[in-house]
Protein backbone atom coordinates (compact mmCIF):
# COMPACT_ATOMS: atom_id res chain seq x y z
CA UNK A 1 0.00 0.00 0.00
CA UNK A 2 1.59 2.74 -1.06
CA UNK A 3 1.47 5.26 1.75
CA UNK A 4 -0.85 8.43 1.66
CA UNK A 5 2.02 10.80 2.56
CA UNK A 6 4.84 9.69 -0.24
CA UNK A 7 2.14 10.36 -3.41
CA UNK A 8 2.52 13.26 -5.74
CA UNK A 9 -0.58 14.88 -4.10
CA UNK A 10 0.25 14.94 -0.79
CA UNK A 11 3.84 16.53 -2.64
CA UNK A 12 1.36 18.91 -4.24
CA UNK A 13 -0.50 20.04 -1.19
CA UNK A 14 2.75 20.34 0.49
CA UNK A 15 4.22 23.03 -1.77
CA UNK A 16 0.74 24.80 -2.20
CA UNK A 17 1.17 25.30 1.90
CA UNK A 18 4.57 26.61 1.58
CA UNK A 19 3.52 28.86 -1.38
CA UNK A 20 0.82 30.11 0.72
CA UNK A 21 2.85 30.79 3.54
CA UNK A 22 3.06 34.33 2.91
CA UNK A 23 -0.07 34.58 1.99
CA UNK A 24 -2.78 35.86 4.65
CA UNK A 25 -6.93 34.64 4.44
CA UNK A 26 -7.51 38.73 3.84
CA UNK A 27 -5.54 38.84 0.86
CA UNK A 28 -7.16 35.90 -0.66
CA UNK A 29 -10.46 37.81 -0.08
CA UNK A 30 -9.59 40.71 -0.99
CA UNK A 31 -8.01 39.09 -4.24
CA UNK A 32 -11.14 37.15 -5.25
CA UNK A 33 -14.96 38.85 -5.08
CA UNK A 34 -15.85 35.02 -5.84
CA UNK A 35 -14.90 33.48 -2.94
CA UNK A 36 -17.45 32.91 -0.70
CA UNK A 37 -19.78 31.63 -3.68
CA UNK A 38 -16.89 29.58 -4.83
CA UNK A 39 -16.17 27.95 -1.46
CA UNK A 40 -19.22 27.17 -0.30
CA UNK A 41 -21.92 24.84 -0.81
CA UNK A 42 -25.31 23.24 0.45
CA UNK A 43 -27.12 20.15 1.23
CA UNK A 44 -29.72 18.51 2.69
CA UNK A 45 -30.83 21.61 4.47
CA UNK A 46 -27.40 22.21 5.45
CA UNK A 47 -24.99 25.29 4.10
CA UNK A 48 -21.08 24.89 4.11
CA UNK A 49 -18.69 28.00 4.10
CA UNK A 50 -15.63 26.65 4.05
CA UNK A 51 -13.93 29.91 2.10
CA UNK A 52 -12.71 30.85 5.72
CA UNK A 53 -9.59 28.69 5.23
CA UNK A 54 -6.52 29.56 4.13
CA UNK A 55 -6.85 27.54 0.73
CA UNK A 56 -6.99 28.53 -3.14
CA UNK A 57 -8.82 26.53 -6.41
CA UNK A 58 -5.50 25.23 -6.78
CA UNK A 59 -5.58 23.18 -2.93
CA UNK A 60 -8.93 22.25 -3.46
CA UNK A 61 -7.90 20.56 -7.07
CA UNK A 62 -4.92 18.87 -5.14
CA UNK A 63 -7.24 17.84 -1.86
CA UNK A 64 -10.01 16.31 -4.17
CA UNK A 65 -7.08 14.37 -6.10
CA UNK A 66 -5.96 13.23 -2.61
CA UNK A 67 -9.57 11.74 -1.81
CA UNK A 68 -9.22 10.42 -5.04
CA UNK A 69 -5.71 8.85 -4.77
CA UNK A 70 -6.63 7.61 -1.22
CA UNK A 71 -9.34 5.41 -2.83
CA UNK A 72 -11.85 7.11 -1.05
CA UNK A 73 -14.86 6.67 -3.82
CA UNK A 74 -14.34 2.53 -3.68
CA UNK A 75 -13.82 2.83 0.13
CA UNK A 76 -17.59 4.41 -0.29
CA UNK A 77 -18.88 1.63 -2.65
CA UNK A 78 -17.60 -0.95 -0.12
CA UNK A 79 -19.17 0.65 3.26
CA UNK A 80 -22.67 1.14 1.04
CA UNK A 81 -22.20 -2.31 -0.39
CA UNK A 82 -22.18 -4.21 3.47
CA UNK A 83 -18.24 -5.39 2.75
CA UNK A 84 -16.41 -5.58 6.19
CA UNK A 85 -14.62 -2.69 6.03
CA UNK A 86 -13.98 -2.62 9.49
CA UNK A 87 -10.92 -5.26 9.07
CA UNK A 88 -9.79 -5.42 12.27
CA UNK A 89 -13.49 -6.66 13.49
CA UNK A 90 -14.18 -8.52 10.92
CA UNK A 91 -17.60 -6.33 10.20
CA UNK A 92 -19.42 -4.37 7.97
CA UNK A 93 -20.26 -0.29 8.62
CA UNK A 94 -23.90 -0.17 7.92
CA UNK A 95 -25.37 2.76 10.08
CA UNK A 96 -26.71 4.50 7.05
CA UNK A 97 -28.69 1.19 6.23
CA UNK A 98 -30.99 1.98 9.64
CA UNK A 99 -32.30 5.18 8.18
CA UNK A 100 -32.47 4.28 4.36
CA UNK A 101 -36.14 4.75 4.32
CA UNK A 102 -36.32 3.91 0.57
CA UNK A 103 -36.93 0.10 -0.93
CA UNK A 104 -33.06 -0.27 -1.45
CA UNK A 105 -32.05 -3.13 0.23
CA UNK A 106 -28.66 -3.49 1.86
CA UNK A 107 -27.09 -6.77 2.36
CA UNK A 108 -24.44 -8.35 4.58
CA UNK A 109 -23.18 -11.30 3.16
CA UNK A 110 -26.56 -12.72 1.93
CA UNK A 111 -28.51 -11.78 4.70
CA UNK A 112 -30.98 -8.50 3.56
CA UNK A 113 -30.84 -6.48 6.55
CA UNK A 114 -33.42 -3.98 5.51
CA UNK A 115 -36.32 -6.10 6.59
CA UNK A 116 -34.53 -7.03 10.29
CA UNK A 117 -33.91 -2.94 10.34
CA UNK A 118 -37.95 -2.16 9.34
CA UNK A 119 -38.85 -5.01 12.05
CA UNK A 120 -37.08 -3.08 14.61
CA UNK A 121 -38.33 0.27 13.61
CA UNK A 122 -41.82 -0.81 13.76
CA UNK A 123 -41.41 -2.29 17.57
CA UNK A 124 -40.08 0.88 18.62
CA UNK A 125 -43.06 2.56 17.29
CA UNK A 126 -45.42 0.27 18.88
CA UNK A 127 -43.38 0.49 21.78
CA UNK A 128 -43.26 4.23 21.96
CA UNK A 129 -46.87 4.71 21.23
CA UNK A 130 -47.96 2.20 24.31
CA UNK A 131 -45.84 4.39 27.00
CA UNK A 132 -46.51 7.73 25.30
CA UNK A 133 -50.28 7.21 25.22
CA UNK A 134 -50.12 5.49 28.90
CA UNK A 135 -51.55 2.78 27.69
CA UNK A 136 -49.11 0.69 29.27
CA UNK A 137 -49.18 0.83 32.88
CA UNK A 138 -46.73 0.25 35.81
CA UNK A 139 -46.70 -1.83 38.39
CA UNK A 140 -48.86 0.45 40.68
CA UNK A 141 -51.70 0.92 37.56
CA UNK A 142 -50.26 4.48 36.95
CA UNK A 143 -48.23 5.06 33.32
CA UNK A 144 -44.96 5.41 32.88
CA UNK A 145 -43.89 9.20 32.47
CA UNK A 146 -39.72 8.53 33.04
CA UNK A 147 -37.45 7.47 30.97
CA UNK A 148 -33.82 6.62 32.66
CA UNK A 149 -31.19 5.45 29.77
CA UNK A 150 -28.38 3.61 31.36
CA UNK A 151 -25.62 3.12 29.08
CA UNK A 152 -22.07 4.26 28.45
CA UNK A 153 -19.84 6.04 25.53
CA UNK A 154 -21.68 4.84 21.94
CA UNK A 155 -25.03 3.82 24.10
CA UNK A 156 -25.29 7.06 25.84
CA UNK A 157 -23.66 10.15 24.15
CA UNK A 158 -25.71 9.74 20.64
CA UNK A 159 -29.04 9.22 22.49
CA UNK A 160 -28.38 11.79 25.63
CA UNK A 161 -27.08 14.61 22.76
CA UNK A 162 -30.31 14.06 20.45
CA UNK A 163 -32.58 14.45 23.71
CA UNK A 164 -31.03 17.87 24.58
CA UNK A 165 -30.70 18.87 20.95
CA UNK A 166 -34.39 18.71 20.56
CA UNK A 167 -35.33 20.04 23.42
CA UNK A 168 -38.42 22.19 21.40
CA UNK A 169 -40.01 18.77 20.66
CA UNK A 170 -40.23 17.49 24.08
CA UNK A 171 -43.36 15.32 24.87
CA UNK A 172 -45.11 17.57 27.58
CA UNK A 173 -45.34 15.73 30.95
CA UNK A 174 -42.10 13.29 29.55
CA UNK A 175 -38.56 12.83 31.46
CA UNK A 176 -35.55 11.28 30.21
CA UNK A 177 -32.06 10.57 32.38
CA UNK A 178 -29.24 9.67 31.15
CA UNK A 179 -26.80 7.74 33.24
CA UNK A 180 -23.53 6.34 31.96
CA UNK A 181 -20.62 6.83 34.94
CA UNK A 182 -20.05 3.77 36.72
CA UNK A 183 -19.27 6.50 39.82
CA UNK A 184 -22.57 5.27 42.11
CA UNK A 185 -23.34 9.33 42.67
CA UNK A 186 -24.66 9.83 38.76
CA UNK A 187 -26.97 7.22 39.55
CA UNK A 188 -27.49 8.20 42.88
CA UNK A 189 -28.51 11.37 42.40
CA UNK A 190 -30.58 9.91 39.42
CA UNK A 191 -32.96 7.60 41.60
CA UNK A 192 -33.12 10.35 44.02
CA UNK A 193 -35.28 12.31 41.67
CA UNK A 194 -37.88 9.72 40.22
CA UNK A 195 -40.97 7.93 41.25
CA UNK A 196 -40.46 4.15 40.76
CA UNK A 197 -43.75 3.10 39.81
CA UNK A 198 -43.42 5.58 36.69
CA UNK A 199 -40.12 4.84 35.44
CA UNK A 200 -38.80 2.98 32.35
CA UNK A 201 -35.19 1.59 32.63
CA UNK A 202 -33.96 1.22 29.01
CA UNK A 203 -30.45 -0.70 29.88
CA UNK A 204 -28.55 0.17 26.43
CA UNK A 205 -25.67 -1.72 25.81
CA UNK A 206 -24.40 -3.41 22.62
CA UNK A 207 -22.32 -5.82 24.03
CA UNK A 208 -24.75 -6.34 27.53
CA UNK A 209 -21.19 -7.05 29.59
CA UNK A 210 -19.90 -3.07 29.60
CA UNK A 211 -18.87 -3.65 33.77
CA UNK A 212 -20.17 0.67 34.19
CA UNK A 213 -23.28 -0.24 32.48
CA UNK A 214 -24.21 -4.00 33.53
CA UNK A 215 -23.42 -2.02 37.36
CA UNK A 216 -26.21 0.59 37.22
CA UNK A 217 -27.91 -1.70 35.30
CA UNK A 218 -28.36 -4.17 38.75
CA UNK A 219 -28.36 -1.33 40.94
CA UNK A 220 -31.20 0.39 39.31
CA UNK A 221 -32.83 -3.30 39.93
CA UNK A 222 -31.66 -3.53 43.50
CA UNK A 223 -33.12 0.27 44.08
CA UNK A 224 -36.55 -0.81 42.27
CA UNK A 225 -36.82 -4.35 44.01
CA UNK A 226 -36.24 -2.38 47.16
CA UNK A 227 -39.06 0.33 46.36
CA UNK A 228 -42.41 -1.07 46.06
CA UNK A 229 -41.21 -3.21 42.38
CA UNK A 230 -41.39 -6.89 42.48
CA UNK A 231 -39.57 -9.56 40.58
CA UNK A 232 -42.71 -10.09 37.86
CA UNK A 233 -43.11 -5.86 38.06
CA UNK A 234 -39.53 -5.56 35.95
CA UNK A 235 -40.77 -6.36 32.60
CA UNK A 236 -42.96 -3.56 32.82
CA UNK A 237 -40.00 -1.52 33.93
CA UNK A 238 -36.99 -2.89 32.36
CA UNK A 239 -36.26 -3.07 28.58
CA UNK A 240 -32.99 -3.75 26.69
CA UNK A 241 -31.55 -2.71 23.62
CA UNK A 242 -28.92 -4.95 22.64
CA UNK A 243 -27.09 -7.12 19.91
CA UNK A 244 -26.81 -10.02 22.74
CA UNK A 245 -29.94 -11.57 23.61
CA UNK A 246 -28.37 -14.47 25.87
CA UNK A 247 -26.60 -11.64 28.10
CA UNK A 248 -30.00 -9.78 28.13
CA UNK A 249 -32.10 -12.94 29.16
CA UNK A 250 -29.65 -13.59 31.96
CA UNK A 251 -30.02 -10.36 33.27
CA UNK A 252 -33.53 -11.15 33.94
CA UNK A 253 -35.05 -9.03 30.89
CA UNK A 254 -37.40 -11.11 29.10
CA UNK A 255 -37.05 -11.18 25.24
CA UNK A 256 -39.91 -9.14 24.31
CA UNK A 257 -38.44 -6.33 26.57
CA UNK A 258 -35.69 -6.39 24.15
CA UNK A 259 -34.89 -3.87 21.22
CA UNK A 260 -32.04 -5.95 18.49
CA UNK A 261 -29.76 -4.34 16.39
CA UNK A 262 -26.73 -5.75 14.94
CA UNK A 263 -23.07 -5.96 15.05
CA UNK A 264 -22.89 -4.28 11.79
CA UNK A 265 -23.82 -0.88 13.85
CA UNK A 266 -20.58 0.40 15.44
CA UNK A 267 -21.64 2.10 18.69
CA UNK A 268 -20.39 5.26 18.18
CA UNK A 269 -22.73 5.23 14.94
CA UNK A 270 -25.59 3.37 17.04
CA UNK A 271 -28.26 5.98 18.01
CA UNK A 272 -30.07 5.47 14.71
CA UNK A 273 -30.90 1.84 15.28
CA UNK A 274 -32.64 0.77 19.02
CA UNK A 275 -30.25 2.44 20.77
CA UNK A 276 -32.30 5.55 19.97
CA UNK A 277 -35.47 4.13 22.06
CA UNK A 278 -35.07 6.74 24.80
CA UNK A 279 -34.75 9.95 21.58
CA UNK A 280 -38.17 8.46 20.42
CA UNK A 281 -39.53 8.40 23.84
CA UNK A 282 -39.04 11.79 24.50
CA UNK A 283 -39.52 13.48 21.64
CA UNK A 284 -41.83 10.52 19.62
CA UNK A 285 -41.44 8.13 17.16
CA UNK A 286 -42.62 10.61 14.08
CA UNK A 287 -39.74 12.82 15.15
CA UNK A 288 -37.38 10.07 15.40
CA UNK A 289 -38.12 8.91 12.14
CA UNK A 290 -37.69 12.65 11.11
CA UNK A 291 -34.14 12.33 12.37
CA UNK A 292 -33.42 8.93 10.29
CA UNK A 293 -35.15 10.47 7.41
CA UNK A 294 -32.71 13.99 7.26
CA UNK A 295 -29.35 11.77 7.93
CA UNK A 296 -30.55 9.42 4.68
CA UNK A 297 -31.15 12.69 2.92
CA UNK A 298 -27.03 13.54 3.85
CA UNK A 299 -26.28 9.53 2.75
CA UNK A 300 -27.74 10.04 -0.49
CA UNK A 301 -25.77 13.56 -0.90
CA UNK A 302 -22.66 12.04 0.35
CA UNK A 303 -22.88 8.60 -1.90
CA UNK A 304 -23.82 10.58 -4.90
CA UNK A 305 -22.20 14.40 -4.97
CA UNK A 306 -18.94 14.11 -6.87
CA UNK A 307 -16.15 14.81 -4.01
CA UNK A 308 -15.37 18.85 -5.23
CA UNK A 309 -19.03 19.54 -4.61
CA UNK A 310 -19.85 16.96 -1.54
CA UNK A 311 -20.38 18.69 1.81
CA UNK A 312 -18.89 15.75 4.29
CA UNK A 313 -15.98 15.40 1.76
CA UNK A 314 -15.22 18.90 1.86
CA UNK A 315 -15.41 18.83 5.58
CA UNK A 316 -12.96 16.25 6.03
CA UNK A 317 -10.66 17.74 2.79
CA UNK A 318 -10.30 21.25 4.63
CA UNK A 319 -9.75 18.94 7.82
CA UNK A 320 -6.98 17.15 6.61
CA UNK A 321 -5.52 20.39 5.00
CA UNK A 322 -5.20 22.12 8.62
CA UNK A 323 -4.36 19.16 10.05
CA UNK A 324 -1.70 17.58 8.02
CA UNK A 325 -0.55 21.02 5.99
CA UNK A 326 -1.27 23.85 8.13
CA UNK A 327 -0.29 22.16 11.26
CA UNK A 328 -3.67 22.29 13.37
CA UNK A 329 -3.55 19.76 16.28
CA UNK A 330 -6.64 20.35 17.56
CA UNK A 331 -10.04 21.43 16.19
CA UNK A 332 -12.78 23.02 17.88
CA UNK A 333 -16.79 22.51 17.39
CA UNK A 334 -18.44 25.63 18.58
CA UNK A 335 -22.31 24.95 18.17
CA UNK A 336 -24.14 28.61 18.79
CA UNK A 337 -27.23 27.16 19.83
CA UNK A 338 -27.72 26.16 23.31
CA UNK A 339 -29.00 22.73 22.66
CA UNK A 340 -26.46 21.77 20.67
CA UNK A 341 -24.63 21.73 24.54
CA UNK A 342 -23.72 18.10 23.95
CA UNK A 343 -22.58 18.02 20.46
CA UNK A 344 -18.75 18.79 21.38
CA UNK A 345 -18.88 16.24 23.54
CA UNK A 346 -20.26 13.43 21.34
CA UNK A 347 -18.29 14.47 18.77
CA UNK A 348 -15.02 13.76 20.79
CA UNK A 349 -16.18 10.43 20.38
CA UNK A 350 -17.19 10.15 17.26
CA UNK A 351 -14.21 11.14 15.93
CA UNK A 352 -11.84 10.63 18.47
CA UNK A 353 -12.39 7.06 18.97
CA UNK A 354 -12.54 6.18 15.11
CA UNK A 355 -9.05 8.15 13.75
CA UNK A 356 -7.11 9.08 16.96
CA UNK A 357 -5.06 5.78 15.70
CA UNK A 358 -1.38 5.21 14.99
CA UNK A 359 -1.08 1.95 13.08
CA UNK A 360 -2.94 2.06 9.73
CA UNK A 361 -5.19 -0.07 8.48
CA UNK A 362 -2.33 -2.83 7.03
CA UNK A 363 -0.85 -2.89 10.56
CA UNK A 364 1.99 -0.32 9.42
CA UNK A 365 2.80 2.71 11.60
CA UNK A 366 0.92 5.59 9.81
CA UNK A 367 3.15 7.97 7.79
CA UNK A 368 1.38 11.06 8.87
CA UNK A 369 -0.82 12.78 11.76
CA UNK A 370 -4.22 11.21 12.00
CA UNK A 371 -7.35 12.43 14.21
CA UNK A 372 -6.98 15.97 15.62
CA UNK A 373 -8.07 16.44 19.46
CA UNK A 374 -11.92 17.15 19.47
CA UNK A 375 -13.22 19.96 22.15
CA UNK A 376 -15.97 22.66 22.72
CA UNK A 377 -18.32 24.75 24.17
CA UNK A 378 -21.35 26.38 22.84
CA UNK A 379 -21.34 29.51 21.91
CA UNK A 380 -21.21 32.36 23.73
CA UNK A 381 -20.23 30.04 27.03
CA UNK A 382 -16.59 29.52 24.86
CA UNK A 383 -15.48 33.14 24.05
CA UNK A 384 -15.18 34.02 27.81
CA UNK A 385 -13.06 30.83 28.19
CA UNK A 386 -10.70 29.62 25.85
CA UNK A 387 -11.27 31.41 22.66
CA UNK A 388 -8.58 33.48 24.06
CA UNK A 389 -6.21 30.80 23.01
CA UNK A 390 -7.84 30.56 20.01
CA UNK A 391 -7.41 33.63 19.18
CA UNK A 392 -3.92 34.68 20.60
CA UNK A 393 -2.33 31.36 21.72
CA UNK A 394 0.84 29.76 20.20
CA UNK A 395 -1.56 26.63 19.00
CA UNK A 396 -3.06 26.32 15.68
CA UNK A 397 -6.37 25.22 15.82
CA UNK A 398 -9.04 25.04 13.46
CA UNK A 399 -12.97 25.96 14.06
CA UNK A 400 -16.09 24.45 13.25
CA UNK A 401 -18.89 27.19 13.88
CA UNK A 402 -22.97 26.05 13.93
CA UNK A 403 -25.75 27.90 13.77
CA UNK A 404 -29.51 27.90 12.85
CA UNK A 405 -30.88 31.51 11.31
CA UNK A 406 -34.15 31.14 12.97
CA UNK A 407 -34.41 29.60 17.16
CA UNK A 408 -36.40 27.66 18.18
CA UNK A 409 -37.54 29.92 21.19
CA UNK A 410 -37.58 33.23 20.43
CA UNK A 411 -36.90 36.09 23.08
CA UNK A 412 -36.30 39.48 22.82
CA UNK A 413 -32.98 40.30 20.38
CA UNK A 414 -30.96 37.01 21.85
CA UNK A 415 -30.62 35.37 18.30
CA UNK A 416 -29.29 38.61 17.04
CA UNK A 417 -26.71 38.91 19.71
CA UNK A 418 -25.66 35.33 19.56
CA UNK A 419 -25.80 35.33 15.46
CA UNK A 420 -23.62 38.24 15.59
CA UNK A 421 -20.92 36.64 17.80
CA UNK A 422 -21.03 33.81 15.76
CA UNK A 423 -20.28 35.76 12.59
CA UNK A 424 -17.86 37.99 14.75
CA UNK A 425 -15.78 35.06 15.63
CA UNK A 426 -15.34 33.62 12.40
CA UNK A 427 -14.18 36.66 11.03
CA UNK A 428 -11.94 37.44 13.68
CA UNK A 429 -10.45 34.54 13.20
CA UNK A 430 -9.76 35.15 9.99
CA UNK A 431 -8.76 38.47 9.79
CA UNK A 432 -6.97 39.44 13.17
CA UNK A 433 -5.89 42.63 13.65
CA UNK A 434 -2.10 43.70 12.41
CA UNK A 435 0.29 45.94 15.03
CA UNK A 436 -0.27 48.76 12.48
CA UNK A 437 -4.38 48.95 13.15
CA UNK A 438 -3.45 48.55 16.53
CA UNK A 439 -1.21 51.17 17.21
CA UNK A 440 -3.52 53.75 14.59
CA UNK A 441 -6.40 52.34 17.30
CA UNK A 442 -4.70 53.60 20.42
CA UNK A 443 -3.65 56.83 18.95
CA UNK A 444 -6.93 57.59 17.74
CA UNK A 445 -8.09 56.80 21.28
CA UNK A 446 -5.54 59.60 22.43
CA UNK A 447 -2.77 57.23 24.07
CA UNK A 448 0.67 58.26 24.82
CA UNK A 449 3.61 56.61 22.71
CA UNK A 450 4.97 54.63 25.57
CA UNK A 451 1.17 53.21 26.50
CA UNK A 452 1.25 52.40 22.48
CA UNK A 453 4.42 50.98 22.47
CA UNK A 454 3.71 48.68 25.61
CA UNK A 455 -0.17 47.61 24.79
CA UNK A 456 0.24 47.13 20.96
CA UNK A 457 2.08 43.53 21.27
CA UNK A 458 -0.72 42.25 23.48
CA UNK A 459 -3.89 43.60 20.83
CA UNK A 460 -2.39 42.17 17.98
CA UNK A 461 -4.05 39.29 16.15
CA UNK A 462 -2.53 36.99 14.06
CA UNK A 463 -5.41 36.22 12.21
CA UNK A 464 -5.30 33.29 9.76
CA UNK A 465 -6.91 30.89 11.76
CA UNK A 466 -9.30 28.54 9.64
CA UNK A 467 -13.20 27.85 10.55
CA UNK A 468 -16.22 26.76 8.72
CA UNK A 469 -19.64 27.88 9.32
CA UNK A 470 -22.06 25.51 8.98
CA UNK A 471 -25.69 26.92 8.84
CA UNK A 472 -29.35 26.08 8.80
CA UNK A 473 -32.72 27.25 8.65
CA UNK A 474 -33.57 26.07 11.98
CA UNK A 475 -32.55 22.99 14.44
CA UNK A 476 -35.01 20.42 13.80
CA UNK A 477 -34.87 16.44 13.95
CA UNK A 478 -34.43 16.84 9.71
CA UNK A 479 -31.43 19.12 10.19
CA UNK A 480 -30.06 17.56 12.89
CA UNK A 481 -29.76 14.28 11.26
CA UNK A 482 -28.50 15.64 8.25
CA UNK A 483 -25.51 17.63 10.36
CA UNK A 484 -24.78 14.36 12.77
CA UNK A 485 -24.38 12.07 9.01
CA UNK A 486 -22.55 14.78 7.73
CA UNK A 487 -19.82 14.57 10.62
CA UNK A 488 -19.84 10.49 10.46
CA UNK A 489 -19.11 10.86 7.02
CA UNK A 490 -16.70 13.60 7.14
CA UNK A 491 -14.98 11.13 9.70
CA UNK A 492 -14.45 8.27 7.61
CA UNK A 493 -13.36 10.25 4.74
CA UNK A 494 -10.50 11.26 6.96
CA UNK A 495 -10.23 7.95 8.12
CA UNK A 496 -9.55 6.70 4.37
CA UNK A 497 -7.39 9.18 3.73
CA UNK A 498 -5.01 8.88 6.57
CA UNK A 499 -5.42 5.07 6.16
CA UNK A 500 -6.77 4.07 9.52
CA UNK A 501 -9.69 1.69 10.21
CA UNK A 502 -12.24 3.98 11.87
CA UNK A 503 -14.37 1.29 13.04
CA UNK A 504 -12.72 -0.36 16.12
CA UNK A 505 -11.57 1.13 19.03
CA UNK A 506 -8.30 -1.06 20.71
CA UNK A 507 -7.43 1.83 22.21
CA UNK A 508 -9.97 1.75 25.25
CA UNK A 509 -8.87 -1.51 26.12
CA UNK A 510 -5.95 -1.63 28.01
CA UNK A 511 -6.71 0.70 30.79
CA UNK A 512 -10.60 -1.50 30.95
CA UNK A 513 -8.39 -4.70 31.23
CA UNK A 514 -5.95 -3.21 33.84
CA UNK A 515 -8.82 -2.10 36.03
CA UNK A 516 -10.31 -5.39 36.43
CA UNK A 517 -6.90 -6.83 37.52
CA UNK A 518 -7.06 -3.88 40.51
CA UNK A 519 -10.30 -3.96 41.34
CA UNK A 520 -9.76 -6.87 43.80
CA UNK A 521 -6.67 -5.57 45.31
CA UNK A 522 -9.35 -2.06 46.53
CA UNK A 523 -10.60 -3.10 50.23
CA UNK A 524 -14.14 -1.91 50.43
CA UNK A 525 -14.50 0.46 53.48
CA UNK A 526 -13.27 -0.68 56.63
CA UNK A 527 -10.88 -3.42 55.02
CA UNK A 528 -7.37 -4.74 55.68
CA UNK A 529 -5.92 -5.72 52.45
CA UNK A 530 -2.00 -6.74 51.68
CA UNK A 531 0.23 -4.04 50.34
CA UNK A 532 -0.15 -3.94 46.54
CA UNK A 533 3.37 -5.36 45.24
CA UNK A 534 1.65 -6.22 40.95
CA UNK A 535 1.95 -2.90 39.53
CA UNK A 536 4.73 0.42 38.75
CA UNK A 537 5.61 2.17 41.83
CA UNK A 538 3.60 5.08 41.50
CA UNK A 539 0.47 2.78 40.88
CA UNK A 540 1.03 0.53 44.32
CA UNK A 541 1.62 3.80 46.14
CA UNK A 542 -1.83 5.39 45.44
CA UNK A 543 -3.83 1.68 45.82
CA UNK A 544 -1.76 1.39 49.05
CA UNK A 545 -2.95 4.77 50.13
CA UNK A 546 -6.90 4.72 48.93
CA UNK A 547 -6.63 1.67 51.01
CA UNK A 548 -5.35 2.93 54.56
CA UNK A 549 -7.49 5.89 53.76
CA UNK A 550 -10.70 3.34 52.99
CA UNK A 551 -9.33 1.29 56.07
CA UNK A 552 -9.99 3.56 58.55
CA UNK A 553 -13.32 4.91 57.27
CA UNK A 554 -15.74 1.97 57.97
C1 LIG B 1 -18.25 2.97 20.45
C2 LIG B 1 -17.63 2.09 21.38
C3 LIG B 1 -18.01 2.31 22.81
C4 LIG B 1 -19.27 1.59 23.25
C5 LIG B 1 -19.30 1.60 24.77
C6 LIG B 1 -20.51 0.91 25.31
O1 LIG B 1 -18.10 2.91 19.26
O2 LIG B 1 -17.80 0.79 20.96
O3 LIG B 1 -18.14 3.66 23.16
O4 LIG B 1 -20.39 2.20 22.72
O5 LIG B 1 -18.16 0.96 25.25
O6 LIG B 1 -20.56 -0.41 24.87
P1 LIG B 1 -21.86 -1.25 25.00
O7 LIG B 1 -22.93 -0.62 24.21
O8 LIG B 1 -21.50 -2.61 24.48
O9 LIG B 1 -22.21 -1.28 26.46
Amino acid sequence: MTEISQTAEWRDLTADAAALEKTSMRALFAGDPGRFDRFSLEAAGLFLDYSKNKITEDVVEHLTALAGASGLEEMRRRMFAGERINVTENRAVLHAALRDFSMRAYHVDDENISQLVRHELEKMKDFTARIVSGAHKGFSGASLDTVVNIGIGGSDLGPHMVVEALRPYWIDGRRTFFVSNVDGQHLFDTLAQIDPARTLFVIASKTFTTQETMTNAQSAREWFLNHGGKEDDVAKHFVALSTNASAVKSFGIDKNNMFEFWDWVGGRYSLWSAIGLSISLAVGFDNFEKLLRGAHAMDEHFRDAPLRQNLPVIMALTGVWNRNFMGAAAHAILPYDQHLWRLPAYLQQADMESNGKGAAIDGQPVSCSTGPIIFGEPGTNGQHAFYQLLHQGTEFISSDFIAPAISQSALGDHHEKLLANFLAQTEALMCGKTIDEVRAELAAEGKAKLEIDTLAPHKVFPGDRPSNSILMEKLTPETLGALIAAYEHKIFCQGVIWGVNSFDQWGVELGKALASSILPALGVEGEEKPEASGHDASTNGLLNRINAIRRQNR
